[in-house]
């Protein structure tokens, strides 16, 4: 029997709804989704086996012109996105303007692999806007096949996967068969973490947090995680923690009650906030985080 297995990446702007798509893929919760840009910080790989296939998906961070080291590093994944793909898919959202960055806009246009461009956000639609919409875009990109999608409803995500199984080479599989991700468990909790501070907290402080869990015990009925919140600033700090540690409070248990779904066992958190002044430009730090590429 002939089994296919291969790389999809997916890029595109920040917000399309890239998570959501890769997500709704793998049918589990592997990225963290909000309405705010930048949410998506590393390459998230989201693994579908089947008998005769595995995809290997990438969820990467949105497509932005970086102003500090951690966006130069965010846009190194994005870089590695392009540079193993089997098939590339390009996410834009109805109604949003072409990529910022020219360079990677050439590397799609002139992309000598498949590229799937998913036309998202068509539930927010009409049949006119989207015909047009469907017109630019073939325009812009010509080597693409176009397929408007609703990664939040589910609408043709089906129908795009089947295609990439047949756009997949023939090749045994890269991973084990049951595995999920490339990320470990502690991962998938300072995401989550990540995630209650980007919905709680307003303007910069999102971006000026990193989550870092650094201690985790697997016992038997409980999972026991300590993990600390890393703002830049004296300030942020307060912030974070807010009057009475009511804040924090509340990001640990709405971070608990997800997680606890997602490994299927109690967790307990314990959290703290520390000022590590400047992280977001410093490179020891930053590849202590992970974002060495
Ligand atoms: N109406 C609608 N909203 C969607 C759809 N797909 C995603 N969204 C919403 O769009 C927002 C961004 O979704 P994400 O999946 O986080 O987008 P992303 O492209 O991964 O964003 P970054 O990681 O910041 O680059 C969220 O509020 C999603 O719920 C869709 O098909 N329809
Ligand atoms: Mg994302």
């Amino acid at each position: 029997m002939s089994h296919k297995a291969g790389f999809v990446n997916i890029i595109g702007n920040p917000n399309v709804g890239k998570s959501t798509l890769m997500n709704a893929f793998v049918g589990e919760k592997l990225s963290i989704i909000t309405s705010k840009a930048q949410t998506t910080r590393h390459r998230i790989l989201g693994i579908v086996n089947g008998e005769d296939f595995q995809v290997v998906l990438s969820d990467t961070p949105g497509i932005i012109k970086p102003a500090y080291e951690l966006q130069e590093s965010m846009m190194g994944f994005v870089k590695s996105a392009f540079e193993d793909a089997d098939v590339l898919i390009y996410m834009v959202e109805i109604g949003e303007q072409a990529l910022k960055d020219e360079a990677f806009f050439k590397k799609i246009t002139n992309s000598k692999i498949p590229v799937l461009l998913l036309l998202n956000k068509i539930d927010k639609s009409d049949q006119e806007q989207l015909e047009k919409q469907v017109q630019v875009w073939s325009e812009k990109v010509p080597n693409a096949e176009i397929y408007p999608v609703s990664a939040l409803e589910g609408f043709n995500v089906k129908e795009v996967f089947n295609r990439i199984i047949e756009l997949l080479p023939d090749s045994p599989p890269f991973y084990p068969k049951d595995q999920l991700t490339d990320k470990p468990e502690r991962f998938f909790i300072n995401e989550t973490i990540r995630e209650k501070i980007l919905m709680h907290y307003k303007k910069e402080i999102p971006y000026a947090v990193e989550v870092d869990t650094e201690e985790f015990f697997e016992e038997e009925k409980i999972i026991r995680v300590r993990s600390v919140i890393m703002v830049e600033r004296d300030t942020q700090k307060g912030i974070i923690i807010g009057h009475k540690g009511s804040a924090l409070k509340r990001v640990g248990m709405e971070a608990r009650k997800d997680l606890e779904a997602f490994f299927g066992k109690q967790i307990h958190i314990e959290l703290y906030v520390k000022v590590n002044k400047n992280w977001r430009s410093n490179q020891n730090q930053l590849k202590r985080f992970g974002y060495n590429n």
